[in-house]
């Protein structure tokens, strides 16, 4: 046998060799033909592999396709900015292209303030606490009211745009508290709902109902996040989710 071709043999087998190192080598079948099978068995293991790993890929991006589409972002977006405040934080009108941050005062009042619009548009607009709505929420625990109460519920009894202050609409309520001894307080409460920061206000005018600011999340329009206060205290004394009844 001439140097080189003795020389590429042995290259061979000792590639063969490494390449195989988990396996027990027999380099005694080493050969054209082994070596051609064995590589093309290794390609077709290969090709099954990157197969299978297009799939899952595959998968993944539809998966990832779907909550970026879907409606859980906004919701979930909506559920952050709730806790943390939105870019604008939690007093300014953040225009749906989240281009811009306006006043709560330029809010539906006539002039475009958001390049595109969003603080004039229709679904801006709405009053989410419209006049003859019902409001209820369950009380788990109560620091709140002199008398233990499982439920509480708050009816729109008048829902007037203010000719003033277009940004907000003046709400008088009518307040229910459900006692655990089977007793029904009444009360009355006056106050606001705010296009721009989509909070509805009540300040207590009589009753036991306390004074209550109301948030809605921009996403759900059937709940809203209550907080009850107990006279002038900037702490809340409950924390209640008012759902529409
Ligand atoms: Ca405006």
């Amino acid at each position: 046998m001439r140097p080189a071709v003795l020389l590429c043999s042995l290259l061979l087998v000792a590639a063969s060799c490494r390449a195989d190192s988990d396996e027990e080598c027999d380099c005694s079948k080493v050969g054209r033909g082994y070596r051609g099978d064995l590589l093309r068995s290794r390609a077709d293991n290969n090709d099954v592999e990157i197969n299978r790993l297009n799939i899952a890929a595959s998968n993944l991006e539809k998966r990832l396709d779907a909550v970026r589409g879907g409606p859980d972002v906004a919701e979930l977006k909506a559920r952050v900015d709730a806790i943390t405040g939105s870019d604008c934080g939690r007093d300014r009108f953040e225009c749906a292209d989240r281009s811009h941050c306006v006043n709560p005062l330029q809010v539906c009042d006539g002039e475009s303030d958001c390049s595109d619009g969003s603080d004039e548009s229709d679904d801006t607009c709405r009053v989410l606490m419209s006049e003859g709505s019902s409001w209820g929420a369950a009380i788990s625990h109560n620091e709140c009211f002199r008398q233990a109460a499982n439920h509480v519920r708050v009816v729109i009894a008048r829902a007037e745009r203010s000719d003033v202050l277009p940004s907000k609409v003046a709400l008088e309520v009518t307040t229910f508290l459900y006692a655990n001894n089977g007793d029904l307080s009444l009360g009355r409460a006056e106050g606001f709902y705010n296009y721009g920061t989509r909070t509805a206000s009540f300040r207590a005018v009589d009753g036991d109902i306390l004074d209550l600011k109301c948030h809605f999340n921009g996403v759900d329009d059937e709940s809203c996040h209550g907080l009850l206060y107990r006279g002038l205290s900037e702490e809340p004394c409950a924390e209640l989710v008012f759902v529409r009844e």
